[in-house]
C-alpha cells in the first residue's frame, strides 16, 4: 500500500535533494510513495506572507503563528482523490515521542501522513491543542527546525512500504528487525594496509560464516548497545555465546 506524504515547511527547498535520491527516489517512481512539500509562506494571509510572530508575555525568539499552519493543514484535507480520515499530523518538535523503528512501523501502516516542521522557539501552543494528533522527536539534541525530522522519517517509513526493498529478507533488516547491531562487513582487498579479511569469510563454508556473523552481530549490541539485548529475539545458542562473552571465554 502505498503512502502519500504532506510536508509544511518555511524552507520547502530543503527537501529536493534527499528525497531525489536512494529508496526514497525509487519509492516514488514506483508509485508506491508521493511527496508533497508545502510552502507555508502560501497559507498566510497577510501580505508579507508572516509565518512568525513574538511571543505573548515576552522572552524574546519568535513563535509560529497558528493561522497559517491550520490554513494549510485544513486545504490539504479537503484535497480530493486522497485519504481525509484518521491522517495523523504530526508535529515534529524536541517535545515530541522518541521515534523509533517500532514508531516508523506504526506511521508506516496509515496511507496519508501529514508532518508541520516548526522553527525559531517553537508553534503557537494551540496547533498541539488542536491540530495535532502527534509529537515526535527523532533525539536528545537541539535541531534548528523540523525539517531534518522530517526527512529522516520519511527516509525512515518508505523502505517499510511493501515493495519499496529490493530483498525484504536482506540481512540489514533482518538483524534491525532482531534489534541488534549489524555484523562487520568487507570486500576487496584480501588485505587493506595489513588488515586481512576474516579466514572464515573466506572459506566458503556457509554454516560457519552464518554462525560467525551472529556472534559478531551478538558481540557487537553487548558492547555498544547492551540495552538492545534485553528486547531482541535470541535463540537459546545466542544465550550460550553471550554468556561466554561475559566470562570472557570467547572472542
Ligand atoms: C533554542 C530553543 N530551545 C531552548 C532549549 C528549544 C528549541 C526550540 C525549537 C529547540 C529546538 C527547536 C527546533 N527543533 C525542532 O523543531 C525539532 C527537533 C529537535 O530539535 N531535536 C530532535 N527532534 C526534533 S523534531 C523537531
Amino acid at each position: 500500500m502505498a503512502i502519500h506524504y504532506d510536508i509544511l515547511t518555511i524552507f520547502p527547498e530543503a527537501f529536493q535533494g534527499i528525497f531525489s535520491i536512494g529508496m526514497v527516489r525509487k519509492a516514488r517512481e514506483a508509485g508506491l510513495a508521493s511527496i508533497a512539500v508545502h510552502n507555508l509562506r502560501d497559507y498566510a494571509a497577510d501580505k508579507h506572507r508572516t509565518t512568525d510572530d513574538t511571543p505573548y508575555g515576552g522572552g524574546g525568539g519568535m513563535v509560529m503563528k497558528p493561522e497559517p499552519i491550520f490554513r494549510a493543514v485544513e486545504a490539504l484535507l479537503a484535497q480530493p482523490g486522497l485519504p481525509a480520515e484518521n491522517v495523523p499530523i504530526i508535529l515534529l518538535s524536541p517535545q515530541g515521542r522518541l521515534f523509533t523503528h517500532e514508531v516508523a512501523k506504526e506511521l508506516a501502516r496509515h496511507p496519508r501522513l501529514i508532518f508541520i516542521c516548526g522553527r525559531y522557539e517553537g508553534v503557537d501552543e494551540r496547533v498541539r491543542q488542536l491540530l495535532a494528533t502527534d509529537e515526535i522527536s527523532i533525539g536528545d539534541y537541539v535541531l534548528s527546525g523540523g525539517e531534518i525530522a522530517a526527512m529522516a522519517i520519511v527516509e525512515a517509513t518508505v523502505r517499510l512500504i511493501p515493495g519499496v526493498l529490493g530483498d525484504p529478507g536482506a540481512p540489514f533488516e533482518d538483524s534491525l528487525a532482531e534489534g541488534l547491531l549489524e555484523y562487520p562487513h568487507y570486500t576487496r582487498p584480501r588485505v587493506f594496509r595489513g588488515a586481512a579479511v576474516p579466514e572464515v569469510l573466506l572459506s566458503g563454508n556457509h554454516a560457519e560464516i552464518v554462525r560467525w556473523r551472529r556472534q559478531q552481530a551478538l558481540k557487537r549490541t553487548w558492547e555498544r548497545r547492551p540495552d538492545l539485548l534485553k528486547k531482541a529475539r535470541l535463540t537459546p545458542e545466542d544465550w550460550e555465546y553471550l554468556q561466554k562473552l561475559e566470562r570472557g571465554e570467547a572472542d
